[in-house]
């Protein structure tokens, strides 16, 4: 019995839309909108509640109560200690591929000259302050802190704190590796706190934590819910749900890589989807008999089997490469790996994915953990939106527009006569009073 659902589309309309490839294949039931109330209600008691609130709701939630939210220095730098070597050594070759990927997104200001006197500069300028949000729940992740720091520290970000939920089994404390992590990286402003709650006290700033611009990273549906609901009182980044695997492969694709990577994504979550796009029936079968000799093989079993035989994961047959495009763009996966011949030809075609993995020798643990690129990225869709977390996340523009006399002069007659067209004299005055 093959755990994926096979859905066929190569009978499907030549003229299919995104749309009806989008409702082809289905996505997890992540219903953020759903959990509206209950996280609105978390919400509303830290505000009104504070530190308190946030205590109770950890006690309530994580199944311990926190009295310190903030964690000490010592038991940060005690964890870098305590640091196992190989770890170190593979969170510092990840931190090194991380900010050299980070330096060379860099911005420069764009510095416009529109005739003499006439400069319009577009500015970027760092964001103030951010919380940064790490996931603890199903696994401590740890490489969700380098994802999120590095790119905040290369753009200039000044203040950064971070919240992780408190870890029942270390008596209240966040992961260890976790604080390791951020000592690594000279993080020294780390909460206890997790989910919806860990949203709130950054967006309203609750007993020792000031108020952030912005928040970012991935989390469960109640960090996703909070981060929609309090939008706008901070930012936020793209909504970052359970994963999602894509692959696109023909008859070339290795059957124990493409199972393999498969495997890997819904190891996450039993809501975590892997979908398999492909011309070839023979690889569709392989892919089979590979998964059921290696999902038996792994850890967490359980997980992994309700997140391959759930309705948001299947494979995909297509009668070509080209419908294959059109299927995982209006998909707009997460991660999405290409398996073909020629991949990198396919690669350059996807307009709509949170990131690209390209090849055999490109799997997204690759990218969740040391290639470099960045693992914060955009779920459920937003992909053809959204963007996943980079320098330019932590990055605001500002346009400066500078003028002289003889600029503004050169333009005066054309602000007022639109001023005048659309019935707002007072703008057009505001240009005539200096030439008068
Ligand atoms: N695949 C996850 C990130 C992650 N994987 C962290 C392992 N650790 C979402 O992109
Ligand atoms: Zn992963």
């Amino acid at each position: 019995m093959s755990l994926l659902r096979r859905i066929d589309l190569r009978e499907a309309d030549v003229a299919s839309s995104a749309a009806d490839y989008r409702a082809a294949v289905p996505r997890a039931d992540f219903d953020v909108e759903a959990a509206v109330p209950a996280v609105h209600a978390i919400c509303e008691e830290v505000r009104t509640g504070g530190l308190e609130a946030i205590r109770s709701l950890g006690e309530r939630f994580d199944g311990v109560r926190v009295d310190d939210i903030r964690v000490a220095p010592e038991a940060l730098a005690t964890a870098l200690e305590q640091l196992d070597p190989d770890v170190r050594a593979a969170l510092e070759e990840s931190i090194r591929r991380l900010r050299a990927t980070c330096a060379a997104e860099l911005e420069q200001d764009a510095v416009t000259d529109l005739g003499a006197g006439a400069r319009v500069t577009h500015r970027k300028v760092p964001v103030g302050r951010v919380g940064l949000y790490v996931p603890g729940g199903l696994a401590p992740l740890v490489s969700s802190v380098l994802m999120n720091v590095v790119p905040a520290q290369t753009a200039g970000v000044e203040s950064i704190a971070l919240a992780s939920p408190p870890q029942k089994d270390f008596g209240g404390a966040v992961h260890p590796t976790i604080l390791a992590a951020c000592a690594l990286l000279g993080v020294d402003e780390v909460y206890a706190v997790g989910g919806a709650q860990a949203i709130a006290m950054f967006a309203y700033g609750v007993g020792p934590c000031a108020k952030v611009d912005l928040v970012t990273g991935p989390g469960n549906i109640y960090v996703v819910t909070a981060k929609r609901i309090l939008k706008g009182q901070v930012g936020i980044d793209s909504e970052a749900g359970p994963t999602e695997i894509a692959i696109l492969a023909d008859e070339t694709a290795d059957p124990a890589y493409v199972a393999a990577d498969l495997i890997s994504q819904a190891e996450h979550d039993p809501l975590a989807a892997a979908v398999l796009v492909t011309t070839s029936e023979t690889l569709a079968d392989d892919v089979d008999a590979e998964l059921d000799k290696q999902v038996s093989a792994t850890k967490h079993v359980d997980r992994i089997r309700t997140s391959l035989s759930g309705q948001q994961s299947g494979i995909v047959f297509v009668r070509d490469l080209e419908q294959g495009l059109a299927v995982v763009d209006a998909y707009a996966a997460e991660h999405l790996e290409i398996h073909t011949a020629d991949a990198a030809s396919y690669a350059a075609r996807v307009r709509n994915a949170g990131a690209i993995f390209v090849g055999p020798y490109a799997p997204v643990s690759l990218g969740d953990y040391c290639a470099g690129s960045n693992h914060v990225l955009p779920t459920g869709g937003c992909a053809c939106h959204s963007s996943g977390l980079s320098v330019r996340a932590f990055t605001k523009s500002v346009h400066v527009v500078e003028y002289s006399r003889d600029g503004l002069g050169e333009v005066a007659d054309h602000v007022v006569n639109l001023a005048e067209a659309e019935d707002l004299p007072g703008h057009g005055a505001a240009v005539k009073v200096r030439f008068e």
